[in-house]
């Protein structure tokens, strides 16, 4: 692709301003069309705030991860891609491959419309490894300007192609899958990876909405190619909106080992994942699956709805999940936007990350997931500095040095030895992120806020604090966890949430650990072992390359002590 200097590019960038302000009137997600830059060519790529490690192609606009699989030694992922711009638009499937999830190599463009089922969108969806078949890649497609969503249906030109590098869209068959009158063929999308079951039919589930009911559709097929809807969605939730990428899976009850999709029986729960359009976050449910009833319950310990869990409490959407039989796991793909303007994103030529990949499986308690960064990533460790029994009082900062701190891994506990001082909780705080809005790092508290300082200029202008905060409720103690955008940057013109989510975690070893993965403009940070996380998108002006810091803080009365803290600088993947 050339990079075209274009003087139309300043212009269109004006106009572009102007017309934000009309279109973006409250419309329902990524749905917000920006229909001049879809195909401006950046004028050059701007390296300042691109990642090193996190995965993203050399240019131009990601969204949705599609149809992660492992095959035949390879790990493939798709991707939602503009090859012509850095705002959404002329959207194909990018397809990268791996041997380790780290370092990829671009493929050429797996699906991209050509056809009367996709000639106006080829959108999100998942693969299924069928036996004696191989990968089938089942997606949205765009039949026509009014937004018709129908099912596709794709395979490999060649199955012994160790790449997979070309796929067909067979004509006689598809579209596999059109909206029949009960349902909302313009909010109907997003297939997910099916599942066999022993009754003889492969089952998959599409997102949808009615009014603002979300709804995950339930179809049926014995041969992968008639599908059939079943009597009733396996589930669905009033006043959610659209349901987006569904994800279901079986988690073991015990252990980390992971199951493949249709694996059922007492020694599994199930989780259903949607990502709601009307928010643009995602939540989860653990529940029960009744294969004979085609039903989904989740759990009474899992709030369904708002108050749902979540697999992250930043910028994080769209995720899909798939079971990786090489190593009996099951990892996480997660698309984490931009926090910048649009105009931003035309001059820096890129828009969109993925997420580090994550093994998930059940926490003990049963309520809620835990989720860990690829252990593949630790081949991008070099050189190594500890902390450690580090104490921190009230106010204090210490810098951990001898670390490329725009670009590491670190791991940390804190510890205290009293929660005697925690700050007395309202339970009129349900809503973490307006409490870490409230009671930022610059608050000081009790017990904490205490954690890691990232991204800090050298007289913290500027700094992504990632910390936690505990508080004493009637009769528990309540721990918040911020991940902090507010001071991340002196530019304005930024989002800059105060992401946070509640931790729930066990007190009585009065220890907390934290990992965070800094990488120029992104901080992702697992809380308690991966049990609450939070990516933020931050873009530092004054802390960018060897003027970016790291420190350890603690703004709370009650003494902290950092106990082995580990920082490593991070290696560049190879990504092509
Ligand atoms: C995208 O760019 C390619 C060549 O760079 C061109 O062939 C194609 O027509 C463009 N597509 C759109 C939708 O602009
Ligand atoms: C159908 O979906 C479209 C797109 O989300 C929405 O605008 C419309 O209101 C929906 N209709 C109903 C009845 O839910
Ligand atoms: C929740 O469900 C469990 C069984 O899964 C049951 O034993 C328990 O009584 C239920 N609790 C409430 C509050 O309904
Ligand atoms: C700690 O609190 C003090 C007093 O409110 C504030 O000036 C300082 O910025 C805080 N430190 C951090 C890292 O937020
Ligand atoms: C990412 O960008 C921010 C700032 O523009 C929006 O507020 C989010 O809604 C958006 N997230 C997604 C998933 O599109």
């Amino acid at each position: 692709m050339g990079i075209i200097q274009n003087r139309l590019t300043i212009f269109l960038v004006v106009l572009f301003s102007l017309s934000v302000i009309l279109i973006n009137n409250g419309v329902e997600g990524f749905h917000e069309i920006y229909p001049h830059l879809q195909s401006v060519s950046a004028i050059s790529v701007s390296d300042q705030h691109r990642t090193a490690y996190h995965f993203q192609p050399p240019r131009n606009w990601i969204n949705d991860p599609n149809g992660p699989m492992y095959y035949n030694g390879y790990y493939h992922l798709f991707y939602q891609y503009n090859p012509n711009g850095s705002v959404w638009g002329n959207i194909v499937w990018a397809h990268s491959v791996s041997k380790d999830l780290v370092n990829w190599k671009a493929l050429e463009h797996a699906i991209y419309p050509s056809k009367p089922f996709d000639k106006f969108g080829c959108w999100s969806g998942s693969t299924t490894v069928v036996p004696g078949k191989g990968p089938v890649i089942l997606y949205t497609g765009i039949t026509d300007d009014k937004n018709t969503q129908v099912q596709c249906y794709a395979v490999p030109e060649d199955p012994s192609d160790p790449l997979l590098v070309k796929w067909v869209k067979p004509d006689d068959i598809n579209p596999i899958v059109i909206a029949d009158k009960g349902v909302n063929g313009s909010a109907f999308r997003d297939p997910t990876t099916a599942w066999w079951s022993k009754d003889g039919h492969w089952r998959m589930l599409v997102g949808s909405r009615k009014k603002h009911k979300g709804i995950a559709y339930l179809y049926k097929s014995k041969d992968f190619i008639k599908w059939v809807k079943a009597k009733h969605p396996i589930h669905s939730k009033s006043s959610t909106g659209m349901w987006e990428c569904p994800d279901f899976f079986p988690v073991a009850l015990e252990g980390k080992e992971a199951l493949d999709t249709g694996v059922i029986g007492n020694n599994v729960k199930h989780v259903l994942k949607n990502s709601l359009d009307m928010t643009r976050f995602e939540y989860y449910t653990l529940g029960t699956y009744f294969p004979n009833m085609d039903k989904y319950v989740p759990d009474n310990t899992s709030e369904d709805g708002w108050g749902g869990l979540r697999y992250d409490y930043g910028n994080f959407y769209a995720s899909k999940s798939f079971f990786d039989p090489s190593k009996n796991r099951r990892i996480l793909w997660g698309w984490a936007n931009e926090s910048d303007s649009k105009e931003d994103d035309v001059n820096k030529g890129w828009a969109g990350i993925q997420a580090i990949p994550r093994t998930i499986w059940l926490d003990p308690s049963k309520r809620q997931l835990l989720q860990w960064p690829i252990e593949e990533l630790n081949s991008l460790r070099g050189k190594e500095v500890k902390m450690n029994n580090q104490k921190l009082n009230k106010g204090d900062y210490v810098e951990v040095k001898g670390v490329t701190a725009p670009q590491a891994d670190v791991e940390a506990t804190f510890s205290f030895s009293s929660l005697d001082k925690a700050e007395a909780f309202d339970p009129s705080w349900v809503n973490a992120q307006d409490l870490c809005a409230q009671k930022g790092s610059k608050l000081q508290g009790g017990v904490g806020p205490f954690g890691l300082l990232t991204l800090a200029s050298q007289d913290l202008e500027e700094f992504t604090p990632v910390f936690f905060r505990i508080f004493k409720a009637a009769n528990k103690h309540v721990v918040l966890m911020c991940s902090d955008a507010t001071s991340s940057s002196i530019k304005s013109n930024l989002y800059k949430p105060s992401f946070a989510g509640f931790l729930d975690v066990d007190l009585t070893t009065s220890k907390i650990p934290l990992r965070s993965l800094i990488d120029h403009s992104v901080v992702e940070s697992f809380g308690a072992g991966g049990k609450t996380n939070i990516l933020s998108r931050v873009y530092p002006a004054l802390a960018v390359g060897d003027q970016a810091h790291l420190f350890v803080f603690n703004n709370g009365t009650e003494p902290i002590t950092v106990e082995n803290l580990q920082a490593w600088s991070m290696g560049k993947a190879d990504i092509k």
